[in-house]
């Protein structure tokens, strides 16, 4: 799962601190546990690493990557949401930011995001994939509006 939080001309992201992905800006989320739905593990996710709690959470695309080395496959659940209670509040895995929609790092992001950012902040829904040779070389995508 990944879910990216926006208000008006401001985006939430967070600087994944440890693990996969480490060093980049990104959505908060992660794996869906066996006993939870997608939805479920989306709001535990968002609270665990941002401390927060989305109001208006709404599911925007799903995103198929794979990664050559190292035989990544991932199916990722993209959800937004502009609403939500709590403070964001740095954790073990997250220090959360607000961007200005025209300043959001795509260098130090998923090489994949400057795709499909400026359909997420249209509001569009969409299906896309990409395949990595490893994970800072994108080899190609496809992307689908629905
Ligand atoms: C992305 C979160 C990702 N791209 N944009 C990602 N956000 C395996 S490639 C990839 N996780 N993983």
């Amino acid at each position: 799962t990944l879910c990216i939080v926006h208000q008006g001309d401001k985006v939430l992201l967070g600087l994944k601190k440890r693990g996969f992905g480490m060093g980049r800006w990104n959505g908060f989320g992660g794996k869906v546990h066996a006993s939870e739905s997608i939805e479920e593990a989306v709001r535990r996710e968002l609270k665990e690493e941002a401390g927060i709690e989305p109001v208006d959470l709404r599911p925007r695309a799903l995103l198929h990557f794979t990664i050559k080395e190292g035989n990544e496959d991932l199916e990722v659940h993209l959800f937004s949401a502009s609403q939500f209670t709590g403070e964001p509040a740095e954790s073990e895995e997250m220090r959360p930011q607000w961007f200005a929609v025209d300043k959001i790092p795509f260098t130090d992001m998923w090489p994949d995001d400057v795709y499909w950012f400026p359909l997420f902040l249209a509001g569009k829904s969409f299906r896309g994939e990409f395949n990595f040779k490893d994970k800072d070389t994108l080899i190609n995508y496809t992307l689908q509006e629905y």
